[in-house]
């Protein structure tokens, strides 16, 4: 890969991450301009430049090294870290806690379904998009439970009759209770963080990744 002298990070083009990830970088004094096709936004003071797209490719595009850090949920950081190979790929580190976008992996079940416990799961089919994550817990936890993976809509699961419980993202609740369902466990604690290699880059953008984390501690300090 070509070395870089700009340092390049990665967010969601369009999501619940977008407008307090931007806010956050206006905040610690970074200013942008969004190129034509909307992929990029250059850094019009500091050479820092934001690549904006879907959430899921975040982690991916810097373990590659396309992007020096990115700001992506844990939910996302620790799915991809538990279900992709990394032969090739840089260790990734939570740099900061962005203390927004936070939410939790819970297993929920129907309503009216008795659950006092994980083992009520063993020989249960449960819904999710986060295979890795669910199944870690299960395996910690050693219930053997069935697995289906859903890109999308696994609220709706239980009532199509395609998994007997769900484990998915929750935050006020609303869509579990529409749903007829409740939350039974929490597997995962999450929220938004700045991720980045384990180590930081030896040139310049390692300076900038310093000088974008003093001020990232600032503004967290004055919110808090
Ligand atoms: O297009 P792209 O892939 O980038 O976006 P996306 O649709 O995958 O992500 P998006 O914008 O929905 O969420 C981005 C990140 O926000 C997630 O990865 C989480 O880290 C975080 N986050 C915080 C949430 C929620 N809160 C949340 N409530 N992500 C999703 N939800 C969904 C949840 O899946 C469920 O459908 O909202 C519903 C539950 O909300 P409540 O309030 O009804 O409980
Ligand atoms: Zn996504």
């Amino acid at each position: 890969m070509r070395p870089r002298d700009r340092l390049r990070i990665a967010m969601q083009k369009s999501g619940r991450l977008t407008e307090p990830a931007q806010d956050l970088l206006t905040r610690c004094g970074f200013t942008f301009r969004q190129s034509r096709d909307k992929l990029f936004c250059f850094g019009e003071g500091e050479p820092v430049d934001l690549l904006l797209v879907r959430d899921d490719d975040i982690p991916g595009l810097i373990a590659q090294g396309v992007c020096d850090l990115g700001i992506v949920g844990r939910n996302v950081l620790n799915e991809y870290e538990l279900t992709t190979g990394r032969d090739d790929a840089v260790a990734l580190a939570e740099w900061r806690g962005l203390g927004f976008g936070r939410c939790r992996l819970s297993l929920a079940v129907p309503q009216e379904l008795d659950y006092a416990g994980v083992a009520d799961l063993a020989g249960k089919r449960i819904a999710t998009s986060y295979p890795g994550l669910l199944g870690r817990w299960l395996r910690e936890r050693g219930i053997d439970a069935g697995v289906v993976t859903l890109a999308g809509s696994v609220e709706i699961a239980p009532r199509l009759g395609t998994a007997d419980a769900i484990c998915d993202l929750v935050q006020s609740g609303g869509t579990l209770l529409a749903n007829q369902l409740r939350e039974a466990d929490v597997v995962l604690e999450s929220e938004a963080l700045l991720v980045g290699p384990r180590t930081l880059p030896a040139d310049e953008r390692g300076d900038l990744v310093e000088l974008l984390l003093k001020r990232i501690d600032g503004v967290i300090q004055v919110r808090e």
